[in-house]
């Protein structure tokens, strides 16, 4: 029935992923190398595809849109975030969106969180010193850290995720949550005891900082160097969120100058990182692969959705995990 009818995907998919959709019996076009498929492939294989699946990286902009033609009927990707893909151009051209929300909460918020212990416990230091033999004599003062009992979290966007690490994180004895986003939670008082505040008091009063938000208009780069000198002395500042929230060179600067004690990034500014950039070099700033929702658990999950989302699409059924917008 659904022969000639394509699917193309700028990734190699997981073997069930692929498995599902070449037993519908649809042309599955896929980069075969462990590399995201390059932009030039992507608009010549787009054409006359009905779905297309996606990851963060690919810009499905409003030229991807045209070069696929009117017979596009979903981008489904796998991801929760979808700052990459043009929402305006997609519904000028009458496609959904498909993505993969809640699965993936659990995993980036324990990938929060250890971001979030290995930057208050100077774990990058601590690792170093035991690799290379600058651990010598046990010294009181040495590579100590901050805990957290007492102590006062921000989280700068507190939805499915937000909400995830600050019960994990009161757990170890935060005190105190606030939180800044784009609208005040009431139900957060009752289930978090959190406060909705300002951008501003949120970093001047926090010790702890998690970016868990959306990149938006509004959260581009509201990281900068004001609002980390704005922060204590002692802040530990984690983003699991996107590299875009943050001023990355404010950010070297802070951490230069010893403004806050120490960062955590799962994402970066651009993705990968150069191997030689600043950030690398500092002692108190670790960095991971964005792999914030790399558990096996999610990520077969993830695949899972984003094909349902594919073939009810070409079903002309309803998707079920379709992005409103
Ligand atoms: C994905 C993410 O792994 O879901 C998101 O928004 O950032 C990660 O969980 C990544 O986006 C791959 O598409």
């Amino acid at each position: 029935v659904s022969a000639g009818r394509k699917v193309v995907a700028t990734r190699k998919l997981l073997p069930a992923s692929q498995e599902r959709l070449e037993q519908q019996g649809f042309e599955l076009i896929q980069w075969p190398k462990d590399s995201s498929m390059p932009r030039d492939t992507l608009l010549k294989d787009i054409k006359g595809a009905e779905g297309l699946i996606c990851m963060l990286s690919d810009k499905i902009d409003k030229q991807v849109f045209e070069a696929a033609g009117p017979g596009l009927k979903v981008v489904s990707t796998m991801s929760v975030g979808y700052d990459h893909i043009d929402l305006k151009a997609a519904k000028e051209n009458n496609v959904k969106i498909g993505y993969t929300p809640d699965v993936l909460t659990d995993a980036t918020a324990d990938l929060t969180v250890l971001l979030t212990l290995a930057a208050a416990r100077k774990m990058k230091s601590g690792v170093r010193a035991a690799e290379t033999g600058e651990w010598r004599e046990w010294r009181p003062d040495w590579l100590c850290g901050y805990q957290f009992k007492g102590k006062t979290l921000g989280v700068v966007g507190i939805g499915r995720i937000g909400q995830a690490v600050a019960s994990r994180l009161k757990a170890f004895g935060i005190d105190r949550v606030v939180y800044w986003g784009r609208s005040e939670k009431p139900e957060l008082k009752e289930s978090l005891n959190a406060d909705f505040v300002s951008f501003d008091e949120l970093t001047a009063s926090s010790d702890f900082i998690v970016a868990c938000c959306a990149l938006t208009p509004e959260t581009k780069e509201v990281f900068n160097y004001k609002a980390f000198k704005n922060m204590k002395k002692n802040a530990i500042f984690v983003n699991t969120a996107r590299g875009g929230v943050v001023d990355q060179d404010g950010l070297v600067k802070a951490l230069q100058e010893n403004l806050i004690a120490g960062a955590g990034l799962d994402v970066t500014t651009p993705e990968p990182l150069p191997t030689d950039h600043p950030l690398f070099k500092l002692g108190n700033c670790v960095i991971l692969p964005h792999i914030g929702s790399a558990t096996i658990e999610a990520r077969e999950t993830m695949g899972d959705m984003c094909v349902d989302n594919v073939l009810a699409a070409l079903e002309d059924k309803e998707i079920p995990f379709v992005l409103k917008y």
